[in-house]
């Protein structure tokens, strides 16, 4: 009965994740040691570094200095955090439509299980071979990925399989898959336990079995507990998936203090674009959406209206936010310093109405505006009415506006 429990998990992780989206952007880069995080001079560690710069001994976290030491030419590049967040988007949304059941680990780690999903899918391993071809193919980044009946086998896998390799832990070769890797490679292990197990001469998991749980206990505490049981590769925690936001918010503080009520709405348009980017990357829709405003003398302002059928599409958003807008701003007499919207009591939930037939027009019509925009950058599509933002901020192609509030364009 024991492989009918058997989870089916999947690890897959991004190969040197920086400093690949950088060869990728960058071709000529190919083969040579690229080091993300900064320039040679510059304060601050490597973010990363190709496999090629690894060879030299520059690693993840050593001070920009050293690395130059090691590495006198190698490539050094200060890096785009946004690049790589839209990176990791795709890279998310492609494992997504394998299972719901998705941990993001970090930018360029997740666990899959699809266990749930057998019903879908005849062979588990051919589908975590074509989960890795795909990301491959659609991100252009080489990914390694491990297989195993829980979390931490499947990330140990993982780091067998590196670089760009699959590797699966078939039922019943765990212990001799375990037995030979070294004890640090348990994420339980820390350099203090490490030294006292290497005073003991264990160097080997392998070598950990022969201490029982209470020996262990009695060195390490409830920690000694927690290698016995990762030593012997046990792991009985579920794959997470990231829990909902409570809400999701864009605003902006203007250049100068405005009056004029064109260029509020378009402001706010340009906001309601960027929160619906938001929730349709979430696969959420809100119940509440709340516009605020801030007059010069700092007072603030809010408007708030629920709605029965949450929303996701960007024209209904806009609308309800220009009306809150409008209600609120009646016959200010002072000028705004900010304007922001957002939208709360979030769901997953697919809307049902009863008078309006539900339909996934708006949803296609998102998911294409999506499409053109990972093309061709945020600004390709724009309406009119953001359009005339155009007189006021800077534009880049692939952010879009960038407002005062830098973070808000993301
Ligand atoms: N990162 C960072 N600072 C660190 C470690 C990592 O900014 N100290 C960033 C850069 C990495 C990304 O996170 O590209 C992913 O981290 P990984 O540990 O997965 O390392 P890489 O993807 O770079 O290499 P590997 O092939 O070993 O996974
Ligand atoms: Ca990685």
């Amino acid at each position: 009965m024991l492989n009918a429990q058997r989870r089916f998990i999947v690890h897959i992780d991004i190969d040197a994740f920086f400093a690949a989206v950088e060869v990728l952007l960058n071709p000529s880069l190919a083969g040579k040691p690229v080091i993300v995080g900064g320039l040679p001079h510059e304060r601050g560690v490597a973010s990363t570094c190709s496999y090629e710069a690894r060879k030299f001994g520059v690693h993840a976290g050593m001070s920009l200095r050293n690395a130059s030491k090691l590495c006198p030419h190698g490539i050094f590049i200060r890096g785009n955090y946004q690049v790589y967040q839209s990176f990791s988007d795709r890279f998310f949304r492609i494992l997504h439509e394998y299972t719901p059941d998705v941990e993001d680990a970090s930018l360029d780690e997740a666990y899959l299980d699809l266990t749930r999903c057998r019903p879908l899918y005849p062979s588990f391993s051919r589908t975590a071979r074509e989960i890795k071809a795909r990301a491959e193919r659609e991100t252009g980044l080489k990914v390694s990925v491990g297989v195993g009946p829980n979390k931490i086998l499947a990330k140990l896998a993982t780091k067998r399989a590196k670089p760009a390799g699959y590797f699966e832990i078939e039922p019943g070769c765990e212990e001799e898959f375990l037995r030979g890797l070294p004890i640090d490679a348990l994420p339980g292990i820390g350099p203090k336990s490490q030294v006292i197990l290497r005073m003991l001469n264990i160097q080997k998991i392998g070598d950990l079995w022969g201490l029982p749980r209470t020996t262990l206990h009695s060195i390490f505490g409830l920690g000694g507990d927690d290698i016995y049981l990762q030593s012997r590769g046990i792991d009985s925690r579920p794959v997470v998936t990231s829990g909902i936001p409570k809400s999701v918010s864009r605003e902006t503080t203007f250049l100068q203090d405005l009056w004029d009520r064109r260029l509020l709405l378009a402001h706010l348009a340009y906001l309601c674009d960027r929160l619906t980017l938001a929730l349709r990357q979430g696969h959420s829709y809100a119940h509440i959406i709340e516009v605020k405003a801030r007059y010069s003398d700092f007072q603030t302002e809010i408007r708030r209206r629920l709605m029965i059928t949450p929303r996701q599409e960007m024209g209904d958003i806009y609308k309800i936010a220009e009306e809150l807008f409008l209600e609120l701003y009646a016959g200010s007499r002072l000028a705004l310093r900010l304007v922001g919207v957002k939208a709360s009591d979030l769901t997953r939930a697919r809307p049902l109405s009863l008078f309006e037939p539900y339909s996934e027009k708006y949803e296609r019509l998102g998911a294409a505006v999506d499409r053109v925009r990972e093309k061709y950058g945020f600004g390709s599509v724009l309406t009119v009415r953001e359009k005339m933002l155009d007189a006021v901020y800077p534009f880049e192609r692939n952010r879009g506006f960038v407002l005062k509030t830098a973070s808000l364009t993301k």
